[in-house]
């Protein structure tokens, strides 16, 4: 059992400040020792001590290309973060991005495809984050990244586009959704066109969630044979957990929903990437709303990680 956490401090996918101190506060949390407390040897990284944080450059001049917005400066995060993540996911190691935005997801699911290319992946989220750069109505790219591992864009776009660099590496028939509650048309139309496996918080309601994540890797992964990369929104969880979060959408699950499939995919013993993301302590409207949504963040990676397994 061993574990690179990497840190990524950036905000970039998204218009509004402060996401990138996400990394901080989960590290000040405890995150690593938490993490070594379950049984993981903490491995590699810049440090040796299973850390990497990165650090990222604003490219100058870095004006919309169509409705994309800082379209280099998501693109070089994220290609630097595929490259660091792909090393990591090669050494045998699981995988921890902390973020961030969920642009960052382009590079960490890329980068675990590379050394895991049968993985399946479960996102966790309010939203979809499956806009193309041409349906996507607010041009932020954390609105996006499904759409760029899926090789969804037209491709005329993407060759001109800053995006060259990543290779499409899931099929539509191994993504699975849980918890959406807030769709834009366009992203509600492939689910649809594709026969993606989305269960929004309406299938949550009807069958429990233990039905929806049995369904869900069933449909993803029937034999039980694949990796799985776990890719969890805060925003997933209902604000009353997680209200330090950019897009909060009231509705969602519950702590506890959160956890089980956190340790439902740990019982499965086959995870070998997992992303936090969208923790914006600047946020918080007061200080415990800010502790509430990093102690929430930080139980999702224990359960991840095994820590309810007997
Ligand atoms: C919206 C919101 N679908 C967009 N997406 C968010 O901007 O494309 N994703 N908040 O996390
Ligand atoms: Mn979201
Ligand atoms: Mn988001
Ligand atoms: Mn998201």
């Amino acid at each position: 059992k061993e574990i690179t956490v990497i840190a990524a401090p950036f905000s970039g996918g998204q218009p509004r400040g402060g996401v990138e101190d996400g990394p901080d506060h989960l590290l000040k949390a405890g995150l690593l020792n938490q993490v070594r407390n379950l049984g993981w040897k903490t491995v590699g990284g810049s440090t040796d001590t299973g850390l990497t944080v990165m650090s990222f450059t604003k490219p100058p001049n870095d004006t919309d290309v169509g409705k994309m917005k800082q379209p280099r400066y998501v693109s070089n995060a994220t290609q630097t973060l595929y490259k660091e993540t792909a090393k990591v996911s090669k050494s045998g190691a699981l995988s921890l991005l902390i973020g961030g935005d969920h642009s960052l997801a382009i590079g960490s699911v890329s980068g675990v495809f590379e050394a895991h290319p049968d993985a399946c992946l479960l996102w966790i989220d309010a939203h979809a984050d499956l806009n193309t750069p041409e349906t996507t109505e607010s041009g932020n790219l954390h609105g996006c990244p499904v759409s760029f591992l899926l090789g969804l864009a037209k491709s005329a776009e993407m060759e001109d586009s800053v995006f060259r660099w990543v290779k499409p590496c899931l099929a539509t028939g191994r993504l699975a959704y849980i918890g959406l509650r807030d769709l834009d048309a366009g992203e509600r139309a492939f689910i649809r066109e594709y026969n993606i496996a989305a269960y929004t918080m309406h299938h949550v309601d009807k069958f429990g969630i233990g039905r929806v994540v049995e369904m869900a890797l069933d449909r993803i992964n029937p034999d039980k044979a694949r990796p799985i990369h776990l890719s969890f929104d805060v925003d997933a969880l209902d604000p009353i957990y997680t209200p330090a979060t950019g897009t909060p959408v009231r509705g969602g699950l519950t702590l506890r929903e959160g956890c089980y499939i956190c340790e439902a995919v740990a019982e499965t013993g086959a995870l070998v990437g997992m992303d936090l993301v969208e923790t914006n302590p600047a946020l918080g409207s007061t200080d415990q709303a800010i502790q509430e949504t990093v102690s929430a963040g930080l139980s999702l990676v224990r359960c991840a990680l095994g820590e309810t397994l007997l």
